[in-house]
């Protein structure tokens, strides 16, 4: 390849200040060290969770290059990569697999511990990153960063897919495809027959609406405060859907009516406080699960009375479906293109990557499910 091991010029959308636009900046990419990947992305799509960070209601350091759900092609490897070469499609992983640690090794669960989330440094695993925009160092998101023509992984997270996938669409399973549907039949293992609520019918809700679909689920009861979400949840399997501004009582108790005292499986897909307590107290006391989905706010804290929880209620969260990604992300992008489950009904909009701020803006107002930018 003619750049490897060069330093390459390319536009990135840069975040110097939280609550400001992107700017988009000529950056340099430094090439890629020892068990590094540098990639040419092709497509991204906007995650509410790349929104949290340019808010700053999910913290990160600045200044940085955002993006965590992309699709792209490697252009050069490091020293002692082998499961990617130059020319591979691949899908970054904002959620790495070392395949070596407690956790990779634990059967079920997933969150590597070389994990760059819960407290995000927001460099690569040797401290470092290898984006400069004049002359300042500029931070990694989430071990992907892909808002940005060229970006640099750890080798583990990066997972090579099959070469005839469509880019500007598989990009959706490098976070909210994956992590939707994923937690519906990988980690809250949605039983068929199950009663389901989704809180928050964006692009991540209406993936755990397909994974419960596919699980068997009887009832999917959609809840969102924004109406224009039902009719593409339906369509997707929702069975109902309901708007808790529709009500004068809390949208826990009109569950717990509709499904015999609360749903099987309950999912918190927005990010808030208030919907976290709601979809625990909607699903049943002493069947029902509840799933976190939804980041929450920086440094915000519920108060619990542990008798909801006393009678058999399951309370847990997940983090990119409970999915191993090295080992996950090819299979689902092969079951994609066997046609098990549809992708392009979640993008509502593709835009040039330079409009980033208007895929910002689309989301923002409620208007956009996912919009995917392409480069
Ligand atoms: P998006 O903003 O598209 O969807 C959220 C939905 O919630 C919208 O349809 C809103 O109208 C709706 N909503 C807002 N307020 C309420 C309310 N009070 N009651 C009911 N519905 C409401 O976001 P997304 O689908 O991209 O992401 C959803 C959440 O998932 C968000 O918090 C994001 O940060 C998080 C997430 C988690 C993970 C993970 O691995 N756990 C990965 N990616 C994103
Ligand atoms: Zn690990
Ligand atoms: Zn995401």
């Amino acid at each position: 390849m003619g750049t490897a091991g060069e330093v390459i010029k390319c536009k990135a959308a840069v975040l110097w200040e939280t609550q400001k636009p992107f700017s988009i900046e000529d950056i340099e990419v430094a090439a890629p060290k020892a068990h590094e990947v540098r990639i040419k992305m092709v497509a991204t799509g906007i995650c509410r969770t790349d929104d949290h960070a340019a808010t700053g209601n999910f913290v990160t350091p600045l200044p940085i290059v955002l993006g965590h759900e992309g699709a792209g092609i490697v252009e050069s490897v490091g020293e002692g990569v082998t499961s990617v070469k130059p020319g591979d499609k691949v899908i970054p992983l904002f959620s790495p697999q070392c395949g070596k640690c407690r956790v990779c090794n634990h059967p079920e669960s997933n969150l590597c511990i070389k994990n760059d989330l819960v407290q995000p440094r927001g460099t690569l695993l040797d401290g470092t990153s290898r984006f400069t925009c004049k002359g300042k160092s500029i931070h990694n998101f989430l071990s992907t960063s892909t808002y940005s023509q060229y970006t640099v992984v750890d080798e583990i997270a990066v997972a090579k897919i099959d070469d005839a996938s469509p880019l500007e669409k598989v990009c959706l399973i490098g976070c909210g495809f994956t992590t939707g549907y994923g937690s519906a039949v990988q980690f809250a293992k949605v039983t068929r027959g199950s009663s389901c609520a989704v809180f928050g019918l964006g692009g991540v809700g209406l993936s755990v609406i397909i994974g419960c679909k596919t699980a068997g689920a009887a009832r999917i009861i959609g809840v969102d405060t924004n109406k224009d979400k039902f009719a593409k949840a339906k369509e997707f399997g929702a069975t109902e859907c309901i708007n808790p501004q529709d009500y004068n009582k809390p949208i826990e108790e009109v569950l717990q009516e509709m499904t015999d005292g609360g749903v099987d499986f309950s999912f918190e897909v927005v990010g808030r406080l208030d919907t976290m307590m709601s979809a625990l107290v909607g699903c049943h006391a002493a069947c029902g699960v509840s799933v976190i989905i939804g980041v929450p706010p920086n440094a915000q804290n519920l108060s619990v009375n542990p008798m909801l929880l006393l009678g058999g209620r399951t309370w847990k969260g997940a983090i990119f479906g409970g999915f191993k990604s090295k080992d996950a992300v090819p299979k689902l992008v092969a079951d994609f293109m066997a046609k098990k489950f549809p992708l392009e009904p979640l993008i509502t909009h593709v835009l040039p990557f330079e409009k980033i701020n208007e895929g910002f803006d689309l989301l923002r107002a409620g208007k956009s499910i996912r919009t995917v930018l392409t480069f």
